[in-house]
């Protein structure tokens, strides 16, 4: 299953219109606040020029690339953790999520209403963090309230839980997220299991009308500026044209290319590639991954069944330009069961069936 991406931020601020975008698939978008009610869930493909490299070579029946999933929430606002504008329904939904994508207004448009009246991004963002806080809080609260009950028995875990809640509770109070806090290895499976919202990884997309504007925003993520409404015009026309209408604009990379890829690496994920006369394709692994796990990714079976790999980097396949010269060359390295994949490796499992 494909790990998701969260689309947050106040209404109209073109959420929806990035969706769209980003998966092709017509969901509403029109300039009303609370439009979009439902969760609308896209798998949109990761970019990858080394997969095409690789396919060059190959010349396999099919290409088939990495995925993530992204998913369209609806607005939120101010006062959401307490249900303003069905705000628990959509806390929940971004709950449901593995990072999240903050989308922030900076772009001027008489038409196109801004639920404050105007155009402050450093508000916004802080309207919407907070809300992520607060509804932290509210879960940490109640948690708490129900260990410190626990805890007059003295049993030693649940004392521990109490600290840990409380040491979340003073850096959420103070206005702080949750990704902030540095994690003891010995706390991470409570902390986990608690499901907190501002742990998630972040990435702010500023929808700017000038991406060329440095942004001078203190936050705790990765920020890139994307105009969407360029995007959703690059996106309408038809794929050979892109490239042309992107030059003419002078931009070399669509914002939303970039996007997907820094998404993908802000949840930890890697690449890795198989290879052969039926497809080239890009599996996904989490960064750290050995070789066994990463076979799973390819059938559940493999991972027990696992005798060894044959590994080559991406780069040097590319340069060797066929498998059977890489292999004359010695760049064709069996791995066992503890190799750690690395990004762009393409690898060969060999499986007891
Ligand atoms: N000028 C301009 N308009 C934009 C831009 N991005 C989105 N819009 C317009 O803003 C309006 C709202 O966009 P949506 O994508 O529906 O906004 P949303 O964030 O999904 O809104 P909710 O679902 O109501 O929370 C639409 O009319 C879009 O065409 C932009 O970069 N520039
Ligand atoms: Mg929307």
């Amino acid at each position: 299953m494909p790990l998701s991406i969260g689309i947050v931020g106040l209404p109209n601020v073109g959420k929806s219109t990035l969706f769209n975008i980003l998966t092709k698939k017509q969901v509403e978008a029109s300039n009303y606040p609370f439009c979009t009610i439902d969760p609308n869930v896209g798998v949109v493909k990761v970019p990858d020029e080394r997969l095409n490299k690789i396919a060059e070579i190959s010349k396999p029946a099919k290409i088939i690339p990495a995925f993530i999933e992204f998913t369209d929430i609806a607005g939120l606002v101010k006062g959401a953790h307490e249900g303003e504008g069905l705000g628990n329904q959509f806390l929940s939904h971004i709950r449901e999520c593995d990072a999240i994508c903050e989308v922030v207004r900076d772009f001027k448009d008489p038409n196109v209403i801004h639920v404050n009246g105007q155009i402050d991004p450093v508000d916004d963002q802080e309207t919407i963090n907070m809300e992520l806080i607060f509804a932290d809080l509210k879960t940490v609260e109640k948690r708490l309230e129900k260990v410190v009950r626990e805890a007059k028995s003295n049993d030693k875990e649940i004392i521990k839980q109490k600290e840990i809640l409380e040491k979340i509770k003073n850096l959420l109070s103070d206005g702080k997220a949750l990704r902030e806090m540095e994690i003891k290895e010995d706390e991470e499976l409570f902390v986990k299991s608690l499901n907190l919202l501002t742990i998630k990884p972040i990435i702010y997309a500023i929808n700017s009308d000038d991406t060329e504007k440095e942004s001078a925003f203190n936050w705790d993520g990765e920020i890139i500026r994307i105009n969407v409404k360029m995007e959703e015009e690059i996106a309408a026309l038809p794929e050979e044209e892109q490239a042309e209408y992107m030059k003419e604009l002078g931009i070399n990379k669509s914002g939303l290319d970039k996007l997907i890829a820094t998404s993908y690496k802000l949840l930890g994920l890697e690449t890795f590639f198989t290879t052969g006369k039926d497809e080239t394709r890009a599996w996904t692994i989490k960064k750290g991954s050995r070789a066994p796990q990463a076979a799973r990714e390819i059938h559940t079976d493999f991972e027990k069944g696992f005798i060894r790999a044959e590994v080559m980097n991406w780069e040097k396949f590319i340069e060797a330009g066929s498998e059977t010269k890489a292999k004359e060359m010695g760049w064709v390295k069996t791995e066992g069961k503890d190799y750690v994949v690395s990004d762009g490796d393409i690898c060969n499992f060999l499986i007891n069936k």
